[in-house]
């Protein structure tokens, strides 16, 4: 089965990772020196999100040269020129690569891929600053806000979080941060907020300051997507770690200034096959509530490890194979079960924290994506948590509690229908009633406009929709509404309205009972919001 247009629109972004090598092989099609250097750029752009930078294949197929040579120049170019039922894009006839270009493109892929380079201890301490000491820092919270409500909203596009006041709904403060901040994570004291930029910038904002600012910075690698923090009891606000895509390696820190401790690579043999692989991207990372471990997700090699921070010189690393590829994911409520995608093994994959093993691998419709998933109480079968998918419109139910519904448990125990696939996150809440679920990559913009909400007693009943950017009154745009998130008190659900990066974005909220618009907040300064973390709801993993 080929990707889908939503999962090329996600996965299909320019990687930060470049490259300056030039690796010529004699064996491939002669190429220019000025078709090398923009080969390369257009790939590291265009095809490395999907394919690897090191193309190995991820949502894309694999295009290492014993491959591309087998097929030839005709063929790659017929391929790039006019794409595949498969699902990759037509880059020559939709004209967004020129007949040259495709060309020198077939034969590019022909030779050695170049690589990236490291970045190992040296470079991140190259990039490490502690703006504020400990020691300068207050003693006490210095402001009047209630911190436990703030939401850290990323604004992709200008590299920067906005921290809204939850009760307030102002703007207290908009932090530089790296560039596309993909998630905010919090300190288990709630005190601080890291943010992990696709550029691999880690940023450390505190606040107890008045108002919140950055106390340290720094940088772990070239490309990165996920960032942590110890939780686990004698270890809170300890330690930090970050988990990179290139190199593909994580690293772990000290919590209050980000001192780089430990550098981990994750390069090893996949799960399956057991073969070689040289770049596993490290994905979604959790911290257990069960032992001093944080659970990292590595993408392409399918295993999923626990890596035991009681004594870093000496690291413990627990190994389980789950399966390719793994994405993102959540705790069911008791937060001993980590449920977690594997996107395209179409299996949810659920690691017992506790027992530190694999406790099932259950089969899914095509391409899940939970972000952290949403845990409800099913009239019917009890406890579950619930994801929807990329690759459909069905909004999946697993039975999570082996105790009290042994034989519903880690089973798929209900599939409701959505508004259509496209869909990146669910949400819901302890106090709500509520199963939210939003389809921003739809390719019908009424419905990635809008969002389906379920009313969790009565599932049967089917799902309302809301027209969130409608309410938000925003002009033209693609306006996608993106990841549904709570605020404190579990009474207000918060919708980022994404537009183009010079058009106006908007954040929705929604009163959680009456399901009808209680405020829309608009700023020039909220420039293409995408993913918004309440502090509480982040620390204490509801959701
Ligand atoms: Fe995400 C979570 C990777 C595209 C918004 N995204 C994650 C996680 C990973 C990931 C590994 C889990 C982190 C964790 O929990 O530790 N995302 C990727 C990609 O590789 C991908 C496909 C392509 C890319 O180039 O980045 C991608 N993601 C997107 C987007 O296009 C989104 C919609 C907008 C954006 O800001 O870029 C997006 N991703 C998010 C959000 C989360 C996330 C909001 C956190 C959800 C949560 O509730 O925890």
């Amino acid at each position: 089965p080929g990707a889908s247009a939503a999962e090329l629109k996600y996965a299909g972004t320019p990687s930060q990772a470049t490259s300056e090598e030039m690796i010529i092989s004699p064996d491939a099609p002669a190429l220019t020196r000025n078709e090398y250097e923009h080969s390369r750029e257009v790939f590291f752009q265009r095809c490395a999100g999907c394919h690897g930078v090191l193309r190995k294949g991820a949502t894309g197929k694999p295009l290492t040269p014993d491959i591309t040579r087998a097929k030839g120049t005709a063929y790659l170019k017929a391929l790039i020129a006019y794409g595949s039922p498969a699902g990759m894009p037509n880059w020559g006839s939709s004209g967004e690569l020129s007949d040259e270009e495709v060309d020198a493109m077939a034969r590019f892929l022909q030779h050695e891929p170049p690589s990236p380079p490291e970045f190992g201890m040296a470079d991140i301490k190259k990039n490490w600053r502690i703006l504020v000491p400990v020691e300068r820092r207050p003693k006490k919270k210095m402001n009047d806000i209630d911190i436990e409500n703030i939401f850290s909203v990323t604004l992709r596009d200008s590299g920067e979080v906005a921290l809204i006041d939850g009760t307030t709904k102002k703007i207290v403060s908009i932090v530089k941060t790296g560039y596309a901040v993909h998630i905010s994570r919090l300190s288990h004291s709630g005190r601080y907020i890291y943010t992990i930029g696709r550029d691999a910038k880690i940023d450390l904002i505190d606040l107890w300051m008045n108002p919140p600012q950055k106390v340290a910075e720094s940088k772990i690698g070239l490309e990165a997507r996920s960032v942590e923090t110890s939780k686990y009891k004698g270890y809170e606000d300890l330690y930090a770690i970050a988990g990179a895509y290139w190199p593909p390696q994580y690293v772990i820190m000290d919590g209050a200034t980000l001192e780089p401790l430990k550098i981990v690579s994750t390069r090893g043999m996949t799960v399956d096959t057991q073969e070689y692989h040289p770049e596993p991207r490290v994905a979604a990372i959790v911290a257990s509530h069960q032992h001093p471990e944080f659970i990292v997700n590595v993408k392409e090699t399918g295993k999923i490890l626990l890596v035991n921070y009681g004594d870093i010189e000496n690291l413990k690393v627990t190994t389980i194979d789950a399966a390719r590829f793994l994405h993102d994911g959540g705790w069911d409520r008791t937060k001993r079960y980590f449920l977690t995608a594997a996107n395209k093994s179409d299996r949810i994959a659920v690691v017992d924290s506790k027992d530190q093993q694999l406790e099932a691998m259950i089969p899914v419709d095509k391409i899940p994506h939970p972000g952290r998933g949403a845990n409800l109480t099913d009239p019917e079968h009890g406890p579950v948590w619930v994801t929807s998918a990329l690759g459909n419109q069905k909004v999946t139910y697993i039975g999570t509690d082996p105790v009290g519904h042994p034989d519903k448990a880690w089973k798929v125990v209900r599939v409701l229908e959505g508004q259509g696939g496209g869909s990146l996150f669910v949400k819901s809440h302890p106090k709500s009633n509520n199963l939210w679920v939003d389809t921003p990559l739809n390719p019908d913009p009424d419905i990635s406009q809008s969002v389906a909400v379920f009313d969790v007693k009565h599932p049967e009943k089917g799902f309302e929709v809301l027209p969130i950017a409608k309410w938000a009154d925003l002009g033209e745009g693609p306006k996608r509404v993106v990841q549904p998130e709570y605020n404190k008190q579990g009474d207000e659900v918060w919708f980022s309205v994404w537009n183009g990066k010079e058009q106006t974005s908007a954040l929705v909220i929604i009163d959680d009972k009456t399901r009808k618009l209680k405020k829309v907040i608009k700023s020039p300064r909220l420039i293409t919001p995408t993913g918004k973390f309440n502090v509480y709801n982040t620390v204490h993993d509801v959701y």
